[in-house]
């Protein structure tokens, strides 16, 4: 059942002349009616249809690539254990010969090292807390991470702009974005005809990207509405192997 409080506040905004509220809201609905849908056909099962245990989730994109959104993946509430758990860092930019600090906190975990955004970041191993939660993504993903970014929005001025996720020694097949605390827009852009999809990005929900970075860049833009912190997780296979 897609969140009650969700849909009465999108269908307001949506009201209130929000020109992205129905974007955010037809694919809740759709996800829904999609469940029980399949639910009749197979007699209460969805198992054999999705291929394996876990529930179905939404594809986002029309094509050039796959980016499948499972809502409430995992239970809401380990933003605070996450945020006191890992080792935030404040990183800067050097743009047009100034510096200026990146708006978020950083961490960065894995057996290789890894460089993005022109800084080179140490491997180092996952903190304990975050094993089980790369292991949910892996069963999910059907492919194995050795690294994580972390990534801490503060608040509705914490952001990130339009990139790619397709550094060099990035493998492209899968990438697997966990969300927790304050529910912030996602959105994706494709390069070549300018197409945006929004997506609502909510507390324990699962965002696989699939073969989608050469031809769609994502983004989390500010927001001038008050939230309050959101923590993200993006695991990634990154190594030499993977070099061009
Ligand atoms: O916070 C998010 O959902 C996006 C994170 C992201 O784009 C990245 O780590 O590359």
């Amino acid at each position: 059942m897609p969140d009650r409080s969700e849909v009465t506040a999108l269908l307001a905004a949506h009201r209130d002349g929000d020109e992205h509220a129905l974007e955010l809201l037809i694919p809740l609905l759709y996800e829904d009616l999609r469940r029980i849908a399949r639910s009749h056909v197979r007699g209460g099962s969805n198992r054999l249809l999705d291929g394996g245990s876990m529930p179905e989730g939404v594809q986002l994109l029309p094509g050039d690539g796959s980016a499948v959104l499972h809502r409430r993946f995992l239970p809401p509430g380990s933003f605070e254990a996450l945020r006191d758990e890992v080792d935030w860092s404040q990183e800067h930019v050097r743009v047009f010969g100034r510096t200026h600090p990146v708006p978020r906190l950083v961490a960065f975990y894995g057996e290789h090292p890894y460089t993005y955004s022109g800084t080179e970041h140490a491997a180092r191993p996952l903190p304990e807390l975050l094993l089980p939660l790369r292991a949910r993504a892996e069963e999910a993903a059907g492919f194995q991470f050795n690294s994580v970014l972390c990534n801490l929005y503060r608040n509705g001025r914490d952001s990130m702009g339009w990139h790619r996720d397709n550094e060099p020694e990035i493998d492209p097949r899968c990438i697997a974005s966990l969300s927790f605390g304050a529910a912030r827009r996602f959105k994706l852009r494709h390069r070549g005809d300018g197409r945006v999809v929004n997506v609502e990005l909510t507390d324990g929900s699962l965002l696989l990207m699939i073969d989608c970075q050469e031809h769609w860049e994502h983004a989390l833009p500010k927001t001038t509405r008050p939230v309050n912190g959101r923590i993200n997780l993006t695991f990634r296979r990154v190594g030499p192997a993977n070099s061009a």
